[in-house]
C-alpha cells in the first residue's frame, strides 16, 4: 500500500467502461512506471462535473490486481475443481473451434449460444459477440436482464427512451428521484440535484422501499411498501384532479387523457393507495400537493422500482403524473429514465448483421438457469444448449434462480467459455478460461444512457501477460470456424471509425479531440413539446403494449388482455403468505458494482460481510439481535447473512445489499438463491427486488 509512487508521467482522457448510468468521463494519471495513478472525474464535462464514484477512483486497485487472468487456461479436474492447466492462445482457440464445430454438427448451431452482457458498456467489445452469433446461425440471446422490464414501461408513455437532459436536475425547484439509489448507483444524479436546492432551494423527494444513503438526503422521503409505486402514482393523478392541480389545457393537447381514465382514477383515492402503500394518507397528500404545485418538476426514473413483477406498469404509472402536471413544459421539469433511444447508431457492420443466416431462436438471457437445466418452455422446444461462449458478464453470481444456474453450468456435456479479467464464479465453472482486456488497454466508444453523450475511451497502456480483448477474441473463434469475412480482420479502432462513418458522427480523428460526441437533442425536442413519440404525437395514460413490442420487437410472455387497461397498480408481485412473511428487495451496494469490484481491497473493506437489514420490531419478534447470522430462505434456495438491525425500512420487508461473492456467504449460496428467473410481464425481465422469503436465526 504504501511503496512509493512512481512520478506521473502524463494524463489521458478516458470513460468509465462499466454498466452504470453515469458513463462519467475520467481523467487518468499514467505513472512513468506505466502503472494507472490517480482516476479523477472530468471537470470540463458538464455532467460528470468533476465527480465519479470511490470504486473507480479507486482503479489502480483493480487494474493491477494480483488476481487478473494473464493467460489462457483448461480444466483438467472435475468442473468447479479449480485445478486448471496453463495452454497458449493457440491451443485454447483450436480447442473452442473443435468443440464449437462438434456441437453444431451434433445437436445443430442453435445449441451454441454466446451470453454477453454489459460488464464493459464499449459497444465494440460488448456487442460484437453478436458478429459470431450471426456467422454461425447460433442462438440469439433476448436481453431482459437489466432493461427488460423499465423500457417498455418508459416507451409506452412516451414512445421514445429518451428525456430531458439530465443537467436540467439543477434547473428544477422540485427533483423526485424515484427507485433509485443514486448515491450508490449513479452518484452524479446528486450533484445535479443538489445544486438544484443549494442555488434554488429546490425540494428533493425520494421514493423508495428503505431509508437509503440517497433518501438520507432528501427533503422528502417516502418508504413504501415494495411493488406499490403505481398504487402512489394513480393516488397523485387523483388528488391533482380533485384539487385542480392537473393541466387539463396540456392533456387535451399532448396526451390521451379521456373520461375513461378520469373515471378509472375516481376510484384511486389516497385511503386505497394507502392501504396497499403502507403510506400515510397524509404523506401521499404532500407529494401530490408539492408536485402539482411546482410546474418545475423533475422526475428521475431509476431502474430499481421496475425489478419488481409488476415493474413496467409501476414505471409507466410514475411517468404519467408528469403527462398530467404538464411538468413537461417548463425548463428544469419533465422526466427522465434513459436517453438509450436517441443514439442513431448504425451498428450493423460491428453486430455482423449481414452475416445472419436465418432466424435462430431467441433465448431469454434471464432464464439461463431454466436454459441450462432443460426447461423446454424456456428453450422455446428447440435443443439443449451445449456450448457457451461468455464475456463481459458473471451469470453463476448476477443470474436469479441460481441453485438453477449453478446445475446448468455444472453440466458435463456443457461446453463453456468465460473471458474474463478475473476468475469470476462463473469463470470457475467454465471448460475454458480467456483472459481479457480492461478499458484503458483497448479502444472503444460508450454512450452515455444517463445523459446526452457519446464518450470515446482510447488504448493507453499494454495488457498484462497474454490478455486480450474482446473484439480480438470474437475475430479469432470466427476465423477459426473459417469464416472468410473482413470484419474479422478489422482492429477495434477501425471498427469505431466505420461505425461513426456509418452513423454519420464525426470522424474519430475528431471525436479523439475532445473524447466525446454531444447528442443533446434540442430542448423543445428532448421534452417532446412537439408532441410524443406515438404517431398521434400523445402520451398514454392507456398503454398499447402491442405497439410497445411492435416498435422494439419485444415478445409477450404473459396474455395481452391480462394487462390493465389504465395506468395502475397492478397486483401481480410474489404474494407474501404464512410460510413466506417477508418480501426480500436486492438492493445495490455502494462499494460493488453488480458483482464487479467484489474482489477489489477498497470495496470489500467498505462493504464487509454480506447483510440483511431487517426491521428491529420483525427481529424482536423472531428473537434476532443485531449481528446475528440468519438464514434467508423460500422454495428456491436458503442464503446466510448477518441481521441488521434498520429502522429506516417497513415491517415485512428484508434488503440485502450486494452483489457479493457467493462465496462470501457461510454456505456458499448467493442472493440470487432467492430470486424468481421467470419472466416477468408483459416481456420478460427479472424481478430481482420482488421475493417472498422466510427468516430464522442460524442453528
Ligand atoms: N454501486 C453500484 N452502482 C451500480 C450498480 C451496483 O450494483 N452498485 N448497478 C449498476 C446497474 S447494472 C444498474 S442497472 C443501475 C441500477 O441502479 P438503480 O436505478 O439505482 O436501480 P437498483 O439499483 O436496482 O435499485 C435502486 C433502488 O430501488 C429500490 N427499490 C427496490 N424495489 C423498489 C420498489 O418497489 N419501489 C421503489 N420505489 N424502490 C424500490 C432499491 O431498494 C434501491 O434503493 O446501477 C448501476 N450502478
Ligand atoms: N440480486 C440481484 N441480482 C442482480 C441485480 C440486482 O439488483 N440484484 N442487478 C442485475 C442487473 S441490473 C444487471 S445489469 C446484471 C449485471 O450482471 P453482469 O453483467 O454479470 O455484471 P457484473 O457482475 O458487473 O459482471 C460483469 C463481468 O464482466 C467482466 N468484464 C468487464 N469488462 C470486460 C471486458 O472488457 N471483457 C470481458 N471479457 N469481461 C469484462 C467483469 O470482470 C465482470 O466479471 O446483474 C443483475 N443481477
Ligand atoms: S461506476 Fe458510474 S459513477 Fe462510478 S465512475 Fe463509473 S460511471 Fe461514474
Ligand atoms: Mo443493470
Amino acid at each position: 500500500m504504501n511503496a512509493p509512487v512512481a512520478p506521473i508521467a502524463r494524463t489521458i482522457r478516458s470513460v468509465c467502461p462499466h454498466d452504470c448510468p453515469s458513463v462519467c468521463a475520467l481523467d487518468v494519471d499514467i505513472l512513468a512506471d506505466g502503472r494507472v495513478g490517480r482516476v479523477r472525474g472530468a471537470k470540463d464535462d458538464p455532467y460528470t462535473a468533476g465527480v465519479i464514484c470511490e470504486k473507480v477512483a479507486r482503479y489502480a486497485e483493480r487494474i493491477h490486481h494480483p488476481e487478473r487472468l494473464l493467460h489462457p487456461m483448461r480444466r483438467v479436474g472435475p468442473k468447479g475443481a479449480g485445478q486448471w492447466q496453463r495452454i497458449s492462445w493457440d491451443e485454447a482457440l483450436d480447442e473452442i473451434a473443435a468443440r464449437f464445430r462438434t456441437v453444431e454438427d451434433q445437436h445443430g448451431p442453435e445449441s451454441v449460444w454466446p451470453y454477453f452482457y454489459a460488464g464493459t458498456m464499449g459497444h465494440v467489445h460488448r456487442d460484437g459477440i453478436e458478429r459470431l452469433r450471426a456467422v454461425r446461425g447460433y442462438s440469439h440471446q433476448y436481453d431482459t436482464i437489466c432493461v427488460g422490464l423499465p423500457w417498455p414501461g418508459y416507451i409506452a408513455g412516451t414512445g421514445l427512451l429518451g428525456g430531458v437532459n439530465p443537467e436540467q436536475m439543477a434547473e428544477a425547484d422540485c427533483v423526485v428521484i424515484w427507485g433509485t439509489n443514486a448515491v450508490h448507483t449513479q452518484v452524479n444524479v446528486m450533484t445535479h440535484a443538489m445544486k438544484a436546492r443549494k442555488t434554488r432551494g429546490a425540494k428533493v423527494v425520494v421514493i423508495d422501499i428503505y431509508r437509503n444513503a440517497t433518501m438520507e438526503q432528501a427533503d422528502m422521503g417516502l418508504v413504501l411498501r415494495p411493488g406499490t409505486d403505481g398504487a402512489l402514482a394513480v393516488a397523485t393523478m387523483y388528488i391533482l384532479l380533485r384539487d385542480g392541480l392537473a393541466d387539463r389545457d396540456y392533456m387535451a393537447e399532448f396526451t390521451d387523457f379521456s373520461p375513461e381514465f378520469e373515471a378509472h382514477l375516481a376510484t384511486r383515492t389516497p385511503e386505497w393507495a394507502s392501504e396497499i402503500t403502507g403510506l400515510p394518507v397524509a404523506e401521499i397528500e404532500a407529494f401530490a400537493h408539492l408536485v402539482g404545485t411546482t410546474p418545475r418538476t423533475f422526475f428521475r426514473l431509476g431502474y430499481g422500482f421496475s425489478r419488481q413483477r409488476n415493474g413496467s406498469t409501476a414505471v409507466h404509472a410514475a411517468l404519467s403524473i408528469p403527462a398530467m402536471t404538464g411538468a413537461w413544459q417548463h425548463r428544469g421539469g419533465g422526466a427522465f429514465h434513459s436517453n438509450s433511444g436517441t443514439w442513431a447508431l448504425d451498428k450493423s457492420r460491428l453486430e455482423g448483421t449481414h452475416l445472419q443466416k436465418g432466424t435462430p431462436r431467441l433465448l431469454d438471457m434471464s432464464e439461463i438457469g431454466p436454459i441450462l437445466t432443460g426447461d423446454a418452455k424456456a428453450l422455446q422446444g428447440g435443443a439443449a444448449v451445449h456450448a457457451m461462449i461468455v464475456q463481459n458478464t458473471n451469470p453463476a453470481t448476477v443470474a436469479p434462480h441460481q441453485a438453477l444456474v449453478r446445475e446448468g453450468l455444472m453440466r458435463e456435456d456443457l461446453f463453456v467459455v468465460v473471458h474474463e479479467q478475473f476468475m469470476t464464479e462463473t469463470a470457475e465453472l467454465a471448460d475454458i478460461v480467456l483472459p481479457a482486456t480492461m478499458f484503458l488497454e483497448h479502444n472503444d466508444y460508450y454512450t452515455r444512457g444517463g445523459h446526452t453523450r457519446v464518450l470515446y475511451g482510447p488504448a493507453v497502456m499494454d495488457a498484462p501477460g497474454e490478455a486480450r480483448s474482446n473484439h480480438d477474441v470474437i475475430n479469432a473463434i470466427a476465423l477459426r470456424l473459417g469464416s472468410e469475412d473482413p470484419v474479422f480482420r478489422t482492429s477495434d479502432r477501425d471498427v469505431v471509425a466505420d461505425t461513426f462513418a456509418r452513423s454519420k458522427y464525426p470522424a474519430l480523428e475528431e471525436v479523439e479531440k475532445t473524447g466525446y460526441v454531444d447528442r443533446e437533442r434540442p430542448d423543445e425536442v428532448a421534452r417532446f413539446a412537439k408532441g410524443f413519440g406515438w404517431p398521434d404525437g400523445r402520451f398514454r395514460f392507456a398503454p398499447n403494449w402491442q405497439d410497445v413490442a411492435d416498435r422494439k420487437g419485444y415478445r409477450w410472455v404473459c396474455d395481452p388482455a391480462e394487462m390493465p387497461r389504465f395506468a395502475d397498480h397492478w397486483a401481480i408481485n410474489e404474494a407474501a403468505d404464512d410460510v413466506h412473511p417477508f418480501k426480500l428487495a436486492t438492493s445495490p451496494a455502494r462499494a460493488f458494482l453488480n458483482s464487479t469490484f467484489n474482489q477489489t481491497p477498497g470495496s470489500l473493506r467498505r462493504e464487509g460481510e454480506p447483510t440483511v437489514f431487517i426491521h428491529p420490531e420483525d427481529a424482536v419478534r423472531l428473537g434476532i439481535v443485531h449481528g446475528d447470522p440468519v438464514v434467508v430462505g423460500n422454495f428456491r434456495g436458503q442464503v446466510e447473512l448477518t441481521a441488521f438491525l434498520h429502522t429506516g425500512l417497513r415491517t415485512g420487508v428484508l434488503i440485502a445489499e450486494g452483489l457479493h461473492r457467493n462465496k462470501a456467504h457461510r454456505g456458499g449460496q448467493g442472493i440470487n438463491m432467492l430470486t424468481s428467473a421467470q419472466p416477468a410481464p408483459p416481456f420478460g425481465g427479472a424481478p430481482f427486488h420482488d421475493a417472498a422469503v422466510w427468516i430464522r436465526k442460524a442453528e
